[in-house]
């Protein structure tokens, strides 16, 4: 139903601009979605949920400091290329480490064995 003011159905801009923002326009409070028309609550670009490429929750917002962070690395959805680039920066950290230190190494372990 036009004029109610939701925007919903197969309602949008072009047969309802009363209820529906024009395509990139949100209201105060949203910001579009990076790839497509949506409007996606401000409040969402880094609030530790993942709202990147997938669009898990329907908005990728990694055009927003990679969603203010939250699709920095460390997602098992992304693929594995992360995980591997982090192992191997570990590894290095503790190839660089002059002195063992049986805290920090056992501490390296257990994050590996998490990203694993
Ligand atoms: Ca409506
Ligand atoms: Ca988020
Ligand atoms: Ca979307």
């Amino acid at each position: 139903m036009c004029g109610d003011g939701l925007c919903n159905g197969d309602e949008d801009y072009y047969n309802c601009p009363d209820d529906c923002n024009a395509p990139g326009e949100c209201d105060a409070g949203y910001v579009t979605d990076c790839v497509d028309d949506d409007c996606c609550p401000e409040s969402w670009i880094g609030d530790g949920f993942e709202d990147c490429e997938d669009q898990a929750y329907g908005c990728d917002l990694t055009c927003y400091d990679n969603d203010g962070g939250d699709c920095d690395g460390g997602s098992t959805t992304t693929g594995g290329t992360t995980g591997v680039v982090k192992i191997v920066m570990i590894v290095n950290l503790i190839l660089q480490l002059t002195v063992v230190n049986v805290v920090i190494l056992h501490g390296m372990s257990m994050v590996l064995t998490v990203l694993i």
